[in-house]
């Protein structure tokens, strides 16, 4: 497996905020931190192919908004903020090295955060970043491919993955007050702690997943419940930018 990963501008701190107060980040813990992401990521075994940052880019970090890689194709997005758009450009010459390429087209608008891959069903979360268009282009190009589109209603949060991720085999991790947990059928749900609203964001990556490692109380109801390693990783400071640990890679099966 590939994680593309990109380094993080020292325009950090210019980050677009939505729930979020916006507090002082530290652009050297920053980095750090995201070195720990990538190393974990090698120590699972994935090659890390990291893209420069772009300073005129602040968000240009959570790399994972800007494509979803499937299997058989990669979609480039056309991510909801205006600030965003630009950095799909070059991750794009990155992806279609290892994939054909579709796209998102205006007006439409689409986040990767919003989009949840669980087997052949995909579930697209309805928020002010991703639009209905932007889901029925996604429908469009994934159904002649066999997966289901599915819109999810999202309240409270950024993205539908900063509510409900993959966490093992057979298990979501969620925040019950953001998604409603029973629209995943067949899957088991782990509700986070509910002093810890942003657990719900795991990295899961088959026998193992990469958690945050503040959420303490969430990932040991995680460690009884799922049947893979936990890999805890600090990720305090991009926290501060709305981003959790899935944000900050692409995953490509190769
Ligand atoms: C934004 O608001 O777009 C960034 N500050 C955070 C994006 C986090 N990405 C993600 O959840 N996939």
């Amino acid at each position: 497996m590939i994680a593309l990963t990109r380094a993080v501008p020292s325009s950090i701190c210019g980050c677009e905020l939505t729930h979020l107060a916006r507090e002082s980040i530290d652009h050297s813990l920053a980095v750090e931190q995201h070195g720990r992401y990538e190393s974990a990521l090698r120590e699972l075994g994935l090659t890390v192919t990291r893209v420069p940052a772009l300073d005129k880019l602040p968000d240009c970090v959570f790399v994972e908004d800007t494509a979803l890689v499937f299997d058989e194709i990669a979609v480039m997005t056309r991510p909801g903020a205006l600030s965003r758009r630009e950095e799909v450009a070059t991750v794009r010459a990155v992806v279609e090295a290892h994939r054909p390429i579709a796209t998102i087209d205006e007006p439409a608008t689409l986040d990767g955060g919003d989009v949840l891959v669980l087997e052949k069903d995909v579930y697209v979360g309805l928020t002010p970043r991703s639009s209905l268009s932007g889901l029925q282009q996604l429908r469009a190009i994934l159904a002649p491919l066999g997966y289901t589109v599915h819109g999810v209603p999202v309240r409270g949060c950024l993205h539908l993955k900063s509510a409900v991720t993959r966490a093992g085999t057979r298990l979501l991790v969620a925040n019950p007050l953001w998604v409603d947990p029973g629209l995943f059928t067949g899957w088991d749900v782990l509700p986070v702690d509910s002093r810890e609203p942003h657990a719900g964001n795991v990295l899961w990556l088959g026998n193992a997943a990469i958690v945050a490692e503040s959420f303490a109380r969430t990932n040991a109801a995680l460690a009884r419940t799922t049947d893979c390693r936990l890999v805890p990783v600090p990720a305090s400071e991009l926290a501060k930018a709305e981003g959790g640990v899935t944000c900050c890679s692409l995953i490509l099966n190769n």
